[in-house]
């Protein structure tokens, strides 16, 4: 018989352990090296990390930790969770306070129940399959913008894939054309929660891993958002590709957009 798992307390666990693990590193030096081109990790990044790789398992018996800064050869488990230890690093580094710890459970390759804390707001969402999404415990829900025209675009801009190949800016113009506005917060772990919470109708960026949307896609879900990869397939919590958040009214007409944009300019 499979594990049983009680997602309502399950959940309270994993809400009190991002806060509790960004107040481990409060006053921690930063400790930046560089992990690739435009891309790093500080000492905070991987105290939280020893931190929540050491307290989740014991949450779901034969769960594992997939986490930003763990092992590459992590093994797969029925229940996986899926950790970013801070997502929006550059921002913490430079004192933006655009970063989240960021905590998902993925049963069987499915969103279960994610947490995502902003230590800088005390900003903590979250939400189990079923049971709604929150912001410090209040009801969120996505926005109600119908039209690209009539709402405010979220977008990453994937600076750490090679120029030529780094779409992300040119789609972002293209949108801009038609929307209200864009913003780039430097947190897609953040981007697809303030869509959860109606502060946006459309995220979407080029490259992201599992750990930058494994705990914002089951918020978002939760609040009756949409998200999918560029040409709609469902997220894989695995390997790195674009994906598309949205209130769900606006993802059509979203993926419409990127596909013919990748039709003219996309190869
Ligand atoms: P991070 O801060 O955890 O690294 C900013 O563009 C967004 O992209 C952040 O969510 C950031 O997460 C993520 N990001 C940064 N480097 C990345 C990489 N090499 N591949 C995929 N996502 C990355
Ligand atoms: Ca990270």
């Amino acid at each position: 018989m499979g594990t049983i798992v009680d997602l309502n307390s399950l959940t309270e666990q994993i809400k009190v352990l991002a806060v509790e693990a960004a107040g481990l590193v409060r006053d921690k030096k930063l400790g930046t090296q560089s992990k690739g081109p435009k891309d790093f990790v500080t000492q905070v990044d991987l105290c939280i990390d020893e931190f929540l790789s050491s307290r989740l398992p014991s949450l779901v018996p034969g769960s594992l930790v997939l986490s930003e800064e763990g092992d590459d050869d992590e093994k797969r488990a029925e229940y996986q969770w899926i950790v970013d230890p801070i997502d929006g690093t550059t921002n913490l580094i430079y004192g933006l306070p655009l970063y989240a710890v960021s905590i998902g459970l993925v049963k069987n390759g499915r969103p279960l129940a994610g947490a995502v804390y902003n230590p800088p707001s005390g900003e903590l969402f979250s939400a189990y399959q079923g049971g709604g999404a929150f912001l410090n415990n209040r009801p969120i829900h996505v926005n109600t913008d119908a039209k690209l025209a009539e709402t405010l675009v979220l977008a990453e801009t994937d600076p750490y894939l090679e120029r030529k190949k780094n779409f992300s800016p040119h789609l972002i113009n293209e949108v801009f054309s038609e929307c209200i506005d864009y913003r780039v917060t430097g947190s897609a772990a953040l981007d697809v929660c303030f869509i959860a919470c109606g502060r946006g109708g459309v995220f979407f960026t080029q490259c992201v891993k599992p750990w930058d949307y494994a705990g914002g896609s089951i918020i978002l879900l939760e609040a009756g958002g949409t998200i999918t990869q560029w040409d709609k397939s469902p997220l894989p919590f695995e390997g790195k590709h674009g994906i598309l958040a949205t209130n769900g009214l606006l993802h059509a007409e979203m993926l419409k957009k990127i596909e013919a944009y990748l039709k003219e300019f996309g190869s």
